[in-house]
């Protein structure tokens, strides 16, 4: 079935018709480890936690979870859960120590080996170009806030295209474009850890720009290529009645929600944003970014709260949710039925198939095995059967969703919360590297067995 064909109708028997994708995500930094191994130069994230703190316990990505060792291993627990799918990211300083120019053998044949083992396990391989970790010496020259980013990026798609595009067929350009360029160039408390409005909106505009370059470039050089972009869409909804924390919560909203995915497919930003990123834009500009996608990418976990927060540069923040929701072990709010509405109000607003890039449940709790080796992750479980349920309620509804992939495949670096905050549905003891697949991962195979 492509994208392009109409999503078989969902029946109350059967939600999820053959053909429906489960799959499981994860990203290379957070992951692969090996970072200073085989030729891979620093990345932006390599810098934060050796210099630039925030990260819980001073923990870093130097070895994460071994896969740069162990991939053929966790495709073998992927085999396991029987999943359809994997989404993974490349590292661009891997296959690009400088971000441009000499390319890293070694680091491409890595990507070579994961792919060949995805499609010799019958496990489809999706490739992100971009989750977060842009090379070092691309920061040195000033990173998304240098125009000169758009073609960077543009070069790197097309080496990862050339290179994987006739085994690849499912590319994502970017991951979560909202939340590392808000967190990392107006909270500054992800990397490269700047808080600066200008470079802000300019970031903004370059990313955009990259996007439509990646675009651009993929569909030219990768037959078949089903292109899409991820985004985070968590809806806003103002902390408080204030007119302060509305008003705040209105910009909030935009920023994390709106400034990537209205440019991409409705060729305008949203008016609050638009208004202050005019400087940016050079004619023709939104034609460049505005290319067409094959599909969205939904990454979803919870609402957001805004309000106002003058400590921030934009004058909004996290606010609390109302003290009578249900949250999560690390305090995001816990609402399927915001899953379900996101996707009914996402397939009205772009008209093109979502698959679910991620969900998923985490907690700070050790998740230590019990007497028996089993690892029960009740509350993850309880967690993902609500929200697949959430799903199904949405197709239901009209949403047209093709796909789902669980956040995580495995506990990771999870970025500020470092090795503290568990995601996966298969335990990473980070001392041993040992691999155990939690209660919610056995449940999700026996999901997809039966799907
Ligand atoms: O770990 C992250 C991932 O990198 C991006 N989306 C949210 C996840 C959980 O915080």
């Amino acid at each position: 079935m492509t994208d392009a064909s109409p999503s078989p109708g969902p029946s109350a028997a059967q939600p999820y018709p053959p053909g429906f994708v489960w799959g499981v995500s994860t990203s290379a930094y957070q992951i692969e480890g090996a970072a200073a191994e085989d030729g891979r130069g620093p990345s932006i994230w390599d810098v934060r936690c050796r210099t630039q703190g925030g990260v819980v316990n001073g923990d870093t990505g130097d070895v994460a979870c071994d896969h740069y060792h162990r991939m053929a291993d966790d495709v073998a627990l992927m085999t396991g859960l029987g999943v359809d799918a994997y989404r993974f990211s490349v590292s661009w300083p891997r296959v690009l120590p400088r971000g441009r120019g000499g390319v890293n053998e070694a680091g491409l044949d890595f990507y070579d080996r994961l792919i060949d083992r995805l499609l010799e396990s019958g496990i489809e391989p999706w490739l992100c170009l971009y989750h977060w970790d842009l090379p070092q010496a691309l920061q040195d020259l000033g990173g998304w806030a240098n125009r000169d980013s758009v073609g960077w990026f543009g070069d790197y798609a097309a080496l990862c295209a050339r290179r994987y595009g006739d085994r690849v067929k499912r590319w994502a350009t970017f991951n979560e474009f909202s939340v590392f360029t808000l967190f990392g160039y107006a909270f500054g408390w992800g990397a490269p850890s700047i808080a600066d409005r200008a470079t802000h909106l300019a970031v903004i505009h370059h990313v955009n720009l990259a996007h439509g370059a990646g675009v651009d470039t993929l569909r030219a050089l990768v037959p078949g290529a089903s292109i899409g972009a991820v985004h985070s869409v968590q809806p806003m909804r103002p902390a408080s009645s204030r007119p302060e924390d509305v008003e705040a919560a209105a910009l909030f909203d935009e920023h994390w929600n709106w400034a990537f995915p209205d440019p991409q497919l409705r060729a305008h930003y949203p008016p609050r944003i638009a208004r202050a990123i005019e400087p940016h834009v050079r004619p023709g500009d939104m034609a460049r970014i505005a290319r067409p996608l094959d599909w969205f990418g939904l990454n979803h976990y919870a609402p957001v709260y805004g309000r106002r927060d003058d400590s921030l540069i934009w004058g909004f923040g996290f606010g609390s949710p109302p003290p009578e929701m249900t949250r999560t072990a690390i305090d995001w709010p816990y609402d399927p039925d915001c899953f379900r509405d996101t996707l009914i109000d996402l397939t009205r607003r772009y008209r093109l198939p979502i698959y679910v890039t991620e969900n998923g449940y985490g907690t700070k709790a050790p998740e230590t095995p019990d007497a028996d080796g089993r690892v029960v992750d009740a509350d993850r479980l309880a967690y993902l059967q609500a929200y697949i349920a959430a799903m199904a309620e949405a197709k239901a509804r009209g949403a047209d969703v093709r796909g789902y992939f669980v956040w995580s495949l495995l506990d990771n670096f999870e970025w500020g919360g470092g090795y503290g905050t568990r995601f996966g549905i298969v335990r990473v003891d980070f001392t041993t590297q040992a691999r155990i697949p939690k209660e919610s991962a056995r449940w999700y195979a026996g999901l997809i067995r039966g799907a």
